[in-house]
């Protein structure tokens, strides 16, 4: 163990009240009306339509006439990660296994390991305290690996169903993203319709921050990324800065919304991020991104500046209104035909393959894309089959596009500066980092909320901790009942019930921030030097939470 591990394990994560003595609390169901479920998803739901809010607090037992969370008998609960990385996980499941614990001392914790996969094979691993000793307040996965099996059809429940007879569990606990806790719904559904004693409990997970809800302001994991991403990208604009000679195009992981490019964005204040949710409503075309991008190199140029810092989040191409033709055209066309696709031998067989089964808007389209882009679109797919949008370069699509306009521009004779650039993709570098404060504590009693919720004996929750804005002992513990994030959304020609990702709101204070700061970015160098994560020192360094959260 590395001297910083060493010493991060002696961090002792903070928590509320309600969850630090959770023997002591007990959950009541607050005359806070959730939204209506929508009749299809209650349909879809009829075991889980009509669950109540709930709340775990700290009361007077005997005053209340509610029964305290403690345990006469032990508790047997199950776990498993599902999905991306997110840094908090193992605080996660130390916080699940301390809170079972409190509540009965001999309460036991299995997790799966290798995601939703090591449920139906049964690959169990049972955590002991000095499993949890170990990986308490570090980042990654690796206590029990992770894995993107979908659990969503009757046999895949059916077997969960029996694995988790063969472990006696009162309860599992799925730590995943939108998809994992949309397939936690289903299976708390199936569970509760066939009478089996094993309760569901969600918990939001992911760097993205994507999956918001009543009382989910962020998932764990987002703050950890994000500063990773920020000391990343203020050292890259420092070398920016002194060397006056680069452009530099930064990608940012976030599969779909652009949470994790405005955070950053709000945390280092480079000279261009582009929000994908904006772009979108805009109806911003390829072509008017690199008038925009021009634009900013042109003026810059002028003023003798042939640098700068572009932010781009990962999942752009699919909010430009033709891209996202292109790729919807791309993947009904290649699904219609995998096999023959597949028994092609390169690029160029299956592009000519491809030309005359694309409509004439999208073979347009991809003809103007580079090469590599249209390599990357057409052979690089997905289990199932749809184009792998976070393997495509976008940086290099946007700087090989803006180079040949601005070659146009400098023929034309409104260009005179320089534009050469340098293309970056943050991504895995941030998803394991150790969390910080934040993150270690907000996992930590993210599972604690979901001992209490599985002790309880109610089923298809997500735990959920609000008031993040203020200090953890302020901080409250909920159970948001899983139907009431669900909607139905049509998905590969199909009506589907599923958890919504929650986009960047343009309306937001974070959004509004962010647009009253970016034309003074532009021009000048406002870059903020965010420094590393802190894990030791003052409160002002170690405490800090993300900008987005802290102006809502
Ligand atoms: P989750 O939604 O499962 O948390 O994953 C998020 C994410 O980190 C995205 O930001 C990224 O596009 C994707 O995972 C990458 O996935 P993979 O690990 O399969 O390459």
């Amino acid at each position: 163990m590395s001297e910083f591990l060493i010493a991060r394990r002696q961090y002792a994560p903070q928590s509320p009240v309600s969850l630090t003595a959770l023997e002591a609390s007990s959950v009541s169901e607050p005359a806070i009306g959730l939204d209506a479920t929508d009749p299809a998803i209650a349909a879809l739901f009829p075991q889980m339509a009509r669950h109540p809010l709930l709340k775990i607090s700290q009361n007077d037992a005997a005053a209340s006439g509610l029964e305290p969370l403690t345990k006469k008998t032990s508790l047997r609960v199950g776990a498993v990660f599902s999905g991306g990385q997110a840094p908090g996980g193992h605080n996660v499941v130390a916080g699940l296994y301390e809170g079972i614990r409190k509540l009965h001392p001999d309460s036991t914790l299995t997790g799966f390991a290798g995601g939703p996969a090591g449920i139906l094979k049964n690959k169990a691993i049972p955590v002991t305290p000095e499993l949890i000793a170990t990986f308490r307040n570090t980042g990654g996965f690796d206590l029990f690996g992770t894995g993107r099996t979908k659990l969503e059809t009757p046999e895949d429940f059916a077997t969960c169903a029996r694995i988790f007879t063969q472990h006696d569990l009162d309860a599992f606990v799925v730590i995943g993203g939108d998809d994992s806790n949309t397939n936690a719904a289903f299976l708390a559904e199936y569970l509760l319709e066939t009478g089996h004693k094993t309760r569901i409990v969600g918990v939001p997970k992911t760097i993205d921050s994507d999956l918001r809800g009543p009382f989910t302001e962020t998932s764990f994991g987002f703050d950890t990324a994000v500063r990773v991403y920020a000391e990343l990208i203020a050292n890259i604009a420092k070398d920016s800065q002194s060397g006056k000679k680069y452009y530099h195009f930064i990608r940012l992981m976030g599969r779909s919304a652009s949470h994790i490019t405005m955070e950053a964005a709000l945390q280092t204040r480079p000279n261009v991020a582009l929000i994908s949710e904006e772009i979108a409503r805009d109806g911003m075309t390829m072509s008017g991104i690199i008038d925009l991008l021009a634009d900013v190199v042109i003026r810059r140029g002028n003023a003798g500046k042939n640098f700068g810092v572009v932010l781009v989040p990962e999942g752009l191409i699919e909010f430009v209104p033709e891209m996202r033709a292109l790729i919807a055209n791309l993947n009904e066309v290649i699904s219609g035909h995998q096999d023959y696709m597949d028994s092609l031998r390169g690029f160029t067989a299956q592009i000519e393959y491809l030309a005359g089964r694309l409509s004439k808007e999208s073979a347009a389209t991809l003809a103007t894309l580079p090469l590599d882009i249209q390599r990357q679109m057409i052979m690089d797919r997905d289990p199932h089959g749809n184009v792998a949008l976070s393997q495509v370069e976008t940086e290099k699509l946007l700087t090989e596009l803006l180079t040949s306009r601005l070659g146009e521009l400098k023929s034309e004779g409104h260009f005179h500066g320089k534009f050469s650039c340098q293309t970056h993709f943050l991504g895995y570098e941030g998803r394991c980092a150790a969390p910080t404060n934040f993150d270690a504590n907000y996992a930590w009693s993210l599972g604690l909320t979901a001992a209490g919720l599985a002790a309880s004996g109610h089923s298809g929750y997500l735990a959920a901790v609000h008031g993040l804005t203020m200090t953890p002992d302020r901080w409250q513990a909920w159970g948001v009942p899983l139907v009431s994030m669900l909607t139905i959304e049509r998905r590969h020609g199909k009506d589907k019930a599923v958890i919504r990702k929650t986009l960047v709101d343009l309306e937001g204070p974070a959004f509004q921030l962010f647009m009253n700061s970016r034309e003074a970015w532009a021009w000048d160098e406002h870059y903020q030097f965010a420094g590393p994560i802190q894990y030791f020192g003052p409160a002002g360094l170690v405490d800090r939470i993300p900008v987005s959260l802290s102006v809502q």
